[in-house]
């Protein structure tokens, strides 16, 4: 499956970065391409000037807004980002116009931060005027939660993420929710690690976008999990993860493959890598909840049997049992048995329910604040109001 990525804000703009160095190792260890183009969006030029992979030129880093915000970005007040891509959209639409081979790619994938004021404006804004324009595209959002110490200590984070994921959700074909706070449980060392995480964030796409580009007959699998799978699985809220189980780099002798003790032990392996994709889902949610479900086996050739894979299914049917289930196996030279697991169609998201019902005690409050901030300026008006003015 090819995307074309567009990041929009710091955040959305370093993940896809992250991206376009995916495309780059698809291009030299698999001869695939998997990102025909990618772009980066913001309203500070620093930012876009921080990037490594993506293209530099002005085509590829697009800065909006400039006149309004000086290239210093909106500060977080995402009402701002959104209007400045309305104004800017034509800027956008064109660059992504240029890209190579468009007629190739099969989705957009749109990236940005739910608690910025750039990204988390401007996707929205964008997702509407890239479907008005390429009816025949599905455009997605993968979105950044916030981490909890900022919601804890800025409640326009809270806020801006309310609007950003209430904004996208009616206009997008799927959204990817990313919730930053996970990919600290486990390691708290990379919490100010941002790349280490914007590469956790970015990995389960690999082997995902891969497997239906993948060209060379060994490493075509009994069941091919194509462009679209992916297309007819994503669908409204959802959640992706990835888990891997390691395999001896030496296996066993050949001879000794059809003992059921070694088809246990692979089964085993494949279970433990599907455990762990489920429990390191991109953001915290009700399996059973999903409408649909998608799992990707990759290993090599020999770990492989439809015996793993049917018990992989027959287990993600215990999890989600509503679903339905795609799936699809990419036999690969690597030492792991690795599975992608997508979770589509959630119709409830504690995190989302928890920003809407948060948000929507913020408003009075933050009226009632500037009501008193104005109180208060006034106050000072009307002390100085005999001063005469130098204007
Ligand atoms: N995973 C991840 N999160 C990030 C990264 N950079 C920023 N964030 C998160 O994104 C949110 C801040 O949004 P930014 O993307 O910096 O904001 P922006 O879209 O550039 O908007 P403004 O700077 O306000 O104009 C916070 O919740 C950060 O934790 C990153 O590289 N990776
Ligand atoms: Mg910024």
């Amino acid at each position: 499956m090819k995307l074309v990525v567009v990041g929009f804000g710091q955040c959305g703009g370093r993940i896809a970065d992250q991206f376009a160095r995916l495309n780059r190792r698809a291009r030299s260890h698999r001869g695939i391409e998997i990102t025909p183009d990618v772009f980066a969006v913001n309203t500070d030029s620093a930012d876009l000037s921080g990037l490594t992979s993506i293209k530099s030129d002005y085509r590829h880093r697009i800065l909006i807004g400039g006149r309004k915000t000086g290239g210093h970005g909106v500060g977080k007040i995402n009402e701002l980002g959104a209007e400045i891509a309305k104004a800017d959209s034509d800027k956008i639409i064109d660059a992504i116009r240029g890209t190579r081979r468009f007629y190739e790619s099969d989705a957009f994938l749109l990236i940005a931060s739910a608690g910025g004021g750039t990204g988390s404006g401007a996707l929205p804004v964008m997702t509407r005027y890239i479907k008005e324009r390429y009816a025949d595209k599905p455009v997605y959002g993968l979105i950044i939660m916030p981490f909890e110490h900022e919601e804890t200590t800025e409640e326009r984070t809270i806020y801006n993420s309310a609007l950003c994921l209430k904004s996208i959700n009616p206009i997008a074909d799927a959204v990817i929710l990313v919730d930053n706070q996970r990919y600290i449980r486990k390691d708290f060392s990379i919490r100010y690690n941002l790349a280490k995480i914007n590469e956790l964030i970015a990995e389960p796409f690999y082997d995902l976008l891969c497997a239906g580009e993948e060209k060379k007959a060994k490493y075509i699998g009994a069941k091919t999990l194509d462009a679209g799978d992916i297309l007819q699985t994503l669908s409204g809220w959802t959640a992706i993860g990835y888990g891997k189980a390691q395999v001896p780099a030496f296996n066993l002798p050949f001879s000794r493959r059809s003992d059921f003790r070694t088809k246990s032990t692979e089964i085993y392996k494949g279970i433990q890598a599907m455990d762990e994709a489920i429990s390191e889902l991109s953001i915290s949610c009700d399996s059973t909840d999903a409408d649909r479900a998608l799992y990707l086996l990759s290993a090599p050739h020999k770990e492989m049997n439809m015996d793993l894979i049917k018990e992989l299914g027959d287990y993600l049917r215990g999890i989600a049992p509503k679903a339905t289930i795609r799936n699809g196996d990419y036999p690969r030279e690597k030492t792991a048995v690795e599975v992608t697991l997508v979770l589509s169609g959630l119709s409830n998201v504690e995190k989302i329910r928890q920003y809407y019902s948060k948000s929507s005690v913020l408003i009075p409050e933050f009226k009632k604040r500037q009501k008193e901030i104005d109180a208060r300026l006034k106050t000072m008006e009307d002390v100085g109001k005999d001063l005469p003015s130098l204007l």
